[in-house]
């Protein structure tokens, strides 16, 4: 059964990764797209490619979740245009950096804290109180197994994804009493440009991550929302722990020669 269908998703950081499979996906659903992240010419691209293989016109918006007067400012451009979100998939975020905490750089560290705790909150704050008006919505936070479990010199990205874990249970206590949804899917290891952006371009180091395993791919997270989304309206999935079979936790991974 498809319970997409028709329904309006807001996807940030859809320029890339499991949020553009996502918004593949979703479009593939019969859902209606609105796509948010800050490089305006993938956004572009990818609204052509969903016109064409699925008759979809997503609405794109050209968008940093840091920027908090941003993110309310496009809330209410919503608002003006009638759109409602009936789906917010928290995507933006990213990693910078592995460094032990000592040997930090500030940069990184506010880089990381912006986008994946308050980008987060910006988005939620600005989306989940229409959501609430209507009595009707689902929030999906991507979360992470390092929101689980630290790894060696993963100290700040790693806090992030605990926040979003606490925030994701946070919000479902406040929410009791709605029929407001709030998931994350806490994925391991996904080969997407995550580690490229990570070690800031540096093709060599991102490809050892992902060395000598078979990672997951941007298109199994994809599904594995669309799962936690196409529930039925009584059962809410907090959380949705995805590892590839080869990696057991962060530090347990069958790698081959
Ligand atoms: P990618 O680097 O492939 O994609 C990240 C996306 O986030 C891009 O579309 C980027 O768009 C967007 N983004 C980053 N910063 C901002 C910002 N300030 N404002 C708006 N959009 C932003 O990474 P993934 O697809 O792998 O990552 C997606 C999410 O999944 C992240 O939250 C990540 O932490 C999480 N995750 C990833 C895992 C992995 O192994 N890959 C595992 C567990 C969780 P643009 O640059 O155009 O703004
Ligand atoms: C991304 C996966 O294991 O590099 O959240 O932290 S990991």
């Amino acid at each position: 059964m498809n319970r997409i269908r028709g329904k309006t998703a807001l996807i940030t950081g859809a320029t890339a990764g499991i949020g553009e499979a996502c918004a593949r996906q979703l479009a593939a659903m019969g859902a209606h797209l609105v796509l948010a992240a800050r490089r305006r010419e993938r956004l572009a691209a990818l609204a052509a490619e969903l016109r064409s293989e699925h008759g979809e016109e997503p609405l794109v918006h050209e968008l940093d979740v840091r920027d908090r007067a941003a993110v309310n400012d496009f809330a209410a451009r919503l608002d003006e245009r009638g759109v409602a979100i009936d789906i917010l998939v928290n995507n933006a975020g990213l990693s910078r950096g592995l460094d032990d905490l000592q040997d930090g750089s500030h940069q990184d560290w506010d880089e990381m804290i912006d986008t994946n705790i308050k980008g987060l909150l910006n988005v939620t704050r600005a989306i989940l109180p229409r959501m609430i008006a209507r009595d009707s919505g689902h929030v999906v936070n991507l979360g992470s197994i390092a929101g689980h479990m630290v790894y060696p010199k993963g100290n700040v990205y790693c806090a992030t994804k605990y926040a979003v874990k606490a925030l994701t249970q946070a919000a479902n206590i406040d929410l009791v009493g709605t029929r407001v949804r709030m998931s994350s899917v806490d994925p391991g290891m996904v080969e997407t440009e995550f580690s490229l952006v990570r070690f800031r371009g540096d093709e060599d180091r991102a490809g050892t991550v992902y060395a000598g395993v078979q990672p997951l791919i941007a298109e199994d997270i994809a599904d594995n929302i669309c799962y936690v989304l196409n529930a039925p309206p009584h059962v809410n999935i907090q959380h949705m722990v995805v590892m590839p079979t080869q990696q057991r936790s962060p530090y347990v991974i069958a790698r081959e020669e």
